[in-house]
């Protein structure tokens, strides 16, 4: 008798938090278990979910508990949803989860994929671009997002209010995330970085930023560069997106960038992404680059491929590339047979392009 293929179980924490974070996480971990199920017991999902977010803030005061990072540090890897309602402040809710992990988990590498999806209107898909396949890769640990900075500076009251907003930037964290990206592109067809950043005007972090690039490229002489200011990047992002491969850029800059990018490739809602900590010392995190949508939260009307993408760049993580290319075969075949939710031009609600992707998957 043949042996059973060994079961490999990844231990997932499920973190939904917000607004459509709880359908699309719903619709991810239906995915994944179905591609489980058909796997003939090659590996398994165990699922832990964590009901954090700005609902728990309402009853604790926090946005998850003080020990919430303890509890998920043994997880083979984070599945999030998305952060943000109205009752709480922005900053309160977005420091007091989503970048408390990335954070404390050393997630120094967001990585987020942005291509033209096929059946999905584009406003870039004319006929003298040939593809858009980028994938921008974020500084996740400093920059802008390090947290430094002080309210009440002026100490004259209000009305009168200073705040200091410092962006970090340290040598080591910006060859680090740099290094990837060289070593990401020289994975992919076009082998070019385009590093970008506002050295002109921002004189100190990001001039150190400019002479790291420089100097880390030198030793990747096989792969193209450029060093562009981010206002140019943004028109380059739609004037010229079929000259760009991998995009390395600033926590903010690079948050701004891949929201502009998504929405080039059609929505806000197909953009997937990974918040990685290479060195596999903690859990990585995945999870799309949509917000809550308190808008549309809770009527099913949200685009699950930015969640399903970000599965797919899970499983790549665990060392499934094969199934990762199945899943999103599967979106890509969902929405090009026209099953596709309102922001695309659809009528599709949530769990109907869910269930198209899982009887795609087979
Ligand atoms: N799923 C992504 C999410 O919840 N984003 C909310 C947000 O405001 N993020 C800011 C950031 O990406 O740093």
């Amino acid at each position: 008798m043949p042996a059973a293929p060994a079961t490999r179980t990844f231990r997932i924490a499920a973190i939904p938090a917000d607004g459509v974070g709880e359908e699309v996480v719903a619709a991810g971990r239906t995915v994944l278990d179905a591609l489980a199920a058909g796997s003939g017991g090659a590996f398994a999902f165990d699922w832990t979910e964590f009901p954090w977010g700005c609902g728990y803030y309402a009853e604790t005061g926090r946005m998850m508990p003080a020990d919430g990072l303890e509890q998920l540090r043994d997880f083979d890897a984070l599945y999030f949803g998305a952060v943000g309602w109205p009752s709480v402040p922005d900053h309160i809710s977005l420091w007091g989860l989503r970048l408390n992990i990335c954070q404390n988990f050393d997630q120094w590498a967001n990585v987020r994929p942005v291509r033209f999806h096929p059946g999905i209107t584009s406003p870039l898909r004319k006929a003298d671009h040939t593809e858009l396949d980028w994938v921008v890769v974020r500084e996740n640990s400093e920059g802008e997002y390090a947290g430094l900075g002080g309210r009440n500076l002026s100490g004259r009251g209000p009305g009168n209010e200073v705040a200091l907003q410092t962006a970090l930037f340290t040598e080591h964290g910006c060859e680090r995330i740099i290094r990837f990206a060289f070593d990401l592109a020289r994975q992919r067809p076009r082998k070019k970085v385009s590093s970008v950043t506002k050295s002109n005007a921002q004189q100190y972090g990001m001039v150190l930023w400019d002479e790291v690039f420089e100097r880390v490229a030198a030793d990747y002489p096989d792969v193209e560069t450029e060093s562009v200011l981010v206002d140019a990047m943004a028109a380059k992002f739609v004037l010229k997106p079929e000259d760009l491969s991998v995009v390395v850029a600033s926590n903010l800059n690079a948050d701004i960038l891949s929201d502009l990018g998504s929405a080039l490739a059609g929505s806000l809602g197909l953009a997937a992404s990974a918040n990685l900590n290479p060195e596999r010392r903690f859990p990585s995190m995945f999870e799309p680059v949509h917000g809550s949508a308190p808008d549309i939260a809770g009527q099913g009307l949200a685009n699950p491929a930015g969640a399903l993408g970000s599965a797919a760049l899970m499983l790549d993580h665990f060392g499934l590339p094969a199934e990762a290319t199945r899943l999103r075969d599967a979106i890509d075949a969902t929405a090009a047979a026209g099953i596709r939710t309102p922001d695309v031009g659809g009528t599709a609600k949530t769990t109907e392009i869910t269930d198209a992707v899982v009887a795609e998957l087979g």
